[in-house]
């Protein structure tokens, strides 16, 4: 019996099933535009992934009005501030107050799939797992044509767009000719060893802390479930960390003169990631666009990851769905520029909140640049003023250029 073979006809194939992809095929659907979304990977794989934990001010309020909201309200934890620590002194950013009485949702990136996965079954629309995409062609013809290979066999999919939601490592931005994309990179001297631990959380805000030994991090997921942060070696490994090792560097971090030490709890999951910047320009070519991660990464110091992804597709549901019902393209054309506006504000937010909080190995003279920085954060209100407005509202801020 030969290979079962399906071609599909839609008028917007996306590929990726992360926030970006699932967010706008659920937009697209509630606009009534036929979309599918195709994921290499398993369905309970992408639900458990852990990545990004913070959301903005803005972002909350775009996925409530995107009707995927309600376990975001009612379990999302909503913060008010964050906590600087170093010189084993403990300083608090009150963001609300410094920032228009706004404030952020801690609420897991797993969660925000969970909920999009939810509302796409539900609607019926197009989704396929373990799809893995092979090939984007015809990308300036009259349909472009995305090649998939799929547990069941090959899927050929013809379509007036497709959408590169398929993170740092797909297939979309190598579809984009050489000659026309350019790649702005930088690596960072160092990682970070992420945990999952089965420990109620020691704090009730996170704390970002700089300490000569490396940075640290203490997030949360939920009132039982603590995620934590170590700023390593940019070629260390996970052997090089048993459980011993982690909490004892952990401790001694976040250890300050006056506050109690953080606690302990069995590791639910851990991993190492790369430190990296990358800014792909244009975010569009022909009848591909890129969206999220697949167009740029920034480093998770800033917590913008995910929420410049969600930004991304703010802009991208209403521009295809102007051209594809109203045949207006206006929205489309602009769609790459206006993103690379807010991509790279959040570059230079992602880059400062890296510098200040990673020791350099070896550079002293930075190192006492960095302690200067924080102690201004610390000191001076119109500082903390900046810094509050970008970690509480950067994707949703309108800066009119003079
Ligand atoms: P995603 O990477 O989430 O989704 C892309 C999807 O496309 C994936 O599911 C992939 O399997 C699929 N795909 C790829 N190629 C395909 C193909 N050929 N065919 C079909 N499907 C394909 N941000 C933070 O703020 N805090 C963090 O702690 C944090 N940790 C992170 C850890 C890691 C390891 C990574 C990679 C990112 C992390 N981020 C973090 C950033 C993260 O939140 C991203 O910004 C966010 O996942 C971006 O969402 P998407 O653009 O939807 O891409
Ligand atoms: C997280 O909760 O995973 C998290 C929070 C803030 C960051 C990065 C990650 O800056």
């Amino acid at each position: 019996m030969g290979e079962f073979m399906e071609t599909l006809r839609t008028r917007v194939a996306i590929i990726g099933a992360g926030p970006a992809g699932l967010l706008l095929g659920h937009l697209l659907e509630r606009a009534g535009i036929d979309a599918v979304v195709l994921e290499r990977r398993s369905r309970e794989y992408v639900e458990q992934r852990v990545r990004a934990g913070v959301i903005e001010y803005g972002i909350a309020n775009f996925l409530e009005e995107s009707g995927v909201g309600p376990r975001l309200r009612s379990e999302g934890l909503v913060h008010h501030g964050i906590e600087l620590r170093f010189d084993r002194k403990s300083y608090r950013v009150a963001l609300s107050d410094l920032y228009k009485g706004r404030s952020i949702t801690v609420y897991g990136q797993a969660e925000v799939v969970k909920d999009l996965i939810e509302a796409r079954v539900a609607s019926g629309a197009g989704l396929y797992f373990e799809a893995e995409v092979r090939s984007i062609t015809g990308m300036l013809d009259e349909k472009v044509t995305v090649e998939a290979q799929t547990l069941a066999g090959p899927l050929t999919i013809e379509a007036d767009y497709v959408v590169g939601a398929d993170g740092s490592h797909g297939v979309s931005v190598a579809a984009m000719p050489d000659s026309i994309v350019r790649r702005y990179e930088r690596v960072y001297p160092f990682s970070w060893l992420g945990i999952l631990a089965e420990a109620a959380p020691s704090t009730e805000e996170l704390i970002y802390c700089r300490h000569d030994r490396g940075f640290a991090l203490y997030s949360m997921r939920s009132p039982k479930v603590s995620r934590l942060y170590l700023g390593v070696a940019p070629d260390d490994s996970l052997e090089n960390w048993p459980d011993e090792r982690i909490w004892e560097e952990l401790t001694t971090r976040l250890a300050t003169d006056d506050l109690p030490a953080i606690q302990q709890g069995p590791i639910l999951e851990r991993g190492i990631t790369a430190m990296r910047s990358i800014v792909i320009s244009p975010m569009r070519h022909g009848r591909l666009l890129l969206a999220g991660d697949a167009a740029h990464i920034v480093p998770p110091t800033g917590a913008k990851g995910m929420n410049l992804a969600l930004a991304d597709v703010r802009e991208l549901a209403p521009a295809l769905v102007a051209q594809l019902s109203e045949n207006d393209s206006r929205l489309l054309e602009a769609y790459s520029e206006t993103c690379l506006e807010r991509v790279w504000r959040a570059e230079e937010f992602s880059t400062y909140m890296t510098q200040m909080l990673h020791p350099h190995p070896t550079d002293e003279f930075e190192n006492g640049v960095q302690l200067a920085r924080l102690r201004q954060v610390a000191n001076i209100k119109s500082t903390a003023q900046s810094l509050a407005r970008n970690y509480v509202n950067l994707s949703s801020l309108r800066v009119k250029s003079r």
